[in-house]
């Protein structure tokens, strides 16, 4: 079994994640050609990554090779059994995938405009917020006393608040939010969240370079 996609993505890192914090250490490779090339396309119709490879089974989208990872593998369930806590984790990942990320895409876009900049703080502020009341409060992962695919979908993402804090204060929108606040320490602390971070800034100094 592979990933295909670069772990910068943090859509292809969050599969790498589900795997590790499940104690599997799945290759990740760019394929071959590209992501528009015939051979990618023919696996993966909609050109973006990742691309997870099982056998002659090919699973695009990062949310479902999420879950079908936390099905196949071995190792510690990512989604509680429980319907209501496998239903909030759920929905911590999809508050992440729906209004967390995009604002941080934008600001990675937004390059020296004032305007775009200010909107997009903006936009992530508010979606921080709302990603705070969703959790439980005081719980040690995202959605509860252990890791679940909320965290794997979290953690790459908020790698990039940490990236764009020395040019846009992107961590002080997490005063505020000192229950997230607490949860990005310690998961970006822990071996999985230092080996993620190593690897994005590796993958972001490859694209700054490119
Ligand atoms: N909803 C998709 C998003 C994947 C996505 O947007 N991947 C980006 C990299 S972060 C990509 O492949 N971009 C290249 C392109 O669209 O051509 C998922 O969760 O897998």
């Amino acid at each position: 079994m592979k990933i295909l996609g670069g772990l910068l993505s943090p859509f292809v890192m969050r599969a790498a994640l589900v795997a590790r914090f499940k104690g599997h250490d799945l290759p990740v490779e760019m394929p071959e050609g590209g992501l528009k090339s015939e051979a990618y396309l023919a696996l993966n119709p909609l050109g973006k990554m990742p691309c997870l490879v099982d056998g002659d089974f090919a699973l695009p989208e990062s949310a479902v090779i999420a879950e079908y990872l936390d099905e196949v593998l071995p190792g510690p369930k990512l989604l509680p059994e429980e319907p209501k806590a496998r239903a909030r984790v759920r929905l911590l990942a999809r508050a992440v995938d729906l209004y967390v990320a995009p604002p941080l895409t934008a600001l990675f876009r937004a390059g020296d405009d004032p305007d775009a900049v200010a909107q997009a703080k903006s936009e992530l502020g508010a979606a921080l917020g709302k990603l705070e009341a969703l959790r439980p409060a005081g719980a040690t992962w995202l959605g509860g006393e252990a890791p679940s695919l909320a965290d794997a979908t979290a953690m790459p993402v908020f790698f990039f608040l940490d990236t764009f804090e020395p040019r846009h204060g992107t961590l002080q929108l997490l005063d505020p939010c000192p229950g997230l606040k607490r949860w990005w320490a310690m998961a970006r602390a822990t071996a999985e969240g230092q080996r993620m971070m190593a690897e994005q800034q590796a993958g972001l100094a490859a694209f700054r370079r490119a």
